[in-house]
């Protein structure tokens, strides 16, 4: 089974029709990584690939795709706009384990001031009142993870598999598309003050993602610490490593 597979055919054809997308360099080592997991009959492959492209107005838009039989699918697809665009990172986590689906996707702003949640979240929230009845809010979440949400995060346990398949592929198809709206009317940010604010929240964000990441533990155990911090640090959640090229294009 591959859970998540057309939630990749979909995106990645739709940000080469949307965008002027370039790859991004994924570093050795992380294109693809197996490892055989269990023993005897509970022996599994579990595969990890990555994806990773860039545009002018977005840094990296990347993702990350575990598939490791019916119980351990995961799409974490992330798009980290340009320094010098205000836009918010467009965030997906949709996971497959044992214990069940558990689907995140959000706009995730960069500041909470009301304009920007006027031109950043308002244009969104049809979309998730549309999914919400279906899609009930998936309770219990970190606290200190609530700064980096905006109000129309989708945050969702489906009990069926099928849902996963057809409301939360609408879902994710509308998040994306409304996201490649906000793109094509974003306009570069040229004040200095503004663009050292958005830099701080950037790194905020991605700071507490790299710490943070809830698939740490899972990487850990199937590919071993050393991959996986550099997986993180050099690949997810990479902007410390970029920062003065980064700069220089602002
Ligand atoms: N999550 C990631 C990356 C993943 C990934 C890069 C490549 O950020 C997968 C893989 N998320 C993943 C896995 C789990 C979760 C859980 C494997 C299950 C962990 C487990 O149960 O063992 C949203 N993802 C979660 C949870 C939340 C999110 C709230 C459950 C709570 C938790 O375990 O921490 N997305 C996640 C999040 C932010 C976000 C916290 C914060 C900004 O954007």
């Amino acid at each position: 089974m591959t859970l998540y597979q057309p939630f990749l055919d979909y995106a990645i054809p739709l940000l080469k029709a949307r965008l002027d997308l370039a790859p991004y360099p994924i570093p050795a080592g992380f294109e693809r990584k197996e490892a055989l997991t269990g023993k005897g009959k509970k022996e599994q492959l579990v595969v990890t690939t990555s994806h990773a492209f860039k545009s002018s107005k977005l840094r990296q838009i990347r993702a990350a795709h575990v598939e490791g039989g019916d119980a351990l699918q995961v799409l974490n697809f992330v798009i980290f706009p340009q320094l010098n665009y205000d836009l918010p990172f467009f965030g997906a986590d949709l996971v497959t384990l044992p214990g069940g689906h558990l689907i995140a996707l959000d706009m995730q702003p960069l500041f909470h001031e009301a304009a920007y949640q006027k031109q950043y979240s308002e244009p969104i929230l049809p979309i998730f009142n549309k999914y919400q009845k279906e899609l009930p809010w998936g309770g219990d979440f970190p606290d200190e993870a609530k700064p980096f949400f905006s109000p129309a995060f989708l945050w969702t346990r489906p009990k069926e598999t099928e849902a996963v398949q057809t409301t939360v592929f609408e879902a994710f198809k509308d998040y994306l598309q409304a996201y490649l709206d906000l793109v094509e009317q974003a306009q570069p940010v040229t004040d200095s003050q503004r663009l050292g604010e958005i830099l701080e929240a950037q790194r905020r964000y991605i700071d507490y993602r790299a710490a943070k990441d809830p698939a740490r533990g899972m990487f850990t155990r199937f590919y071993g610490e050393e991959w996986t911090e550099e997986y993180i640090h050099g690949f997810l959640f990479d902007l410390e490593r970029h920062i003065p090229e980064v700069q220089q294009s602002v």
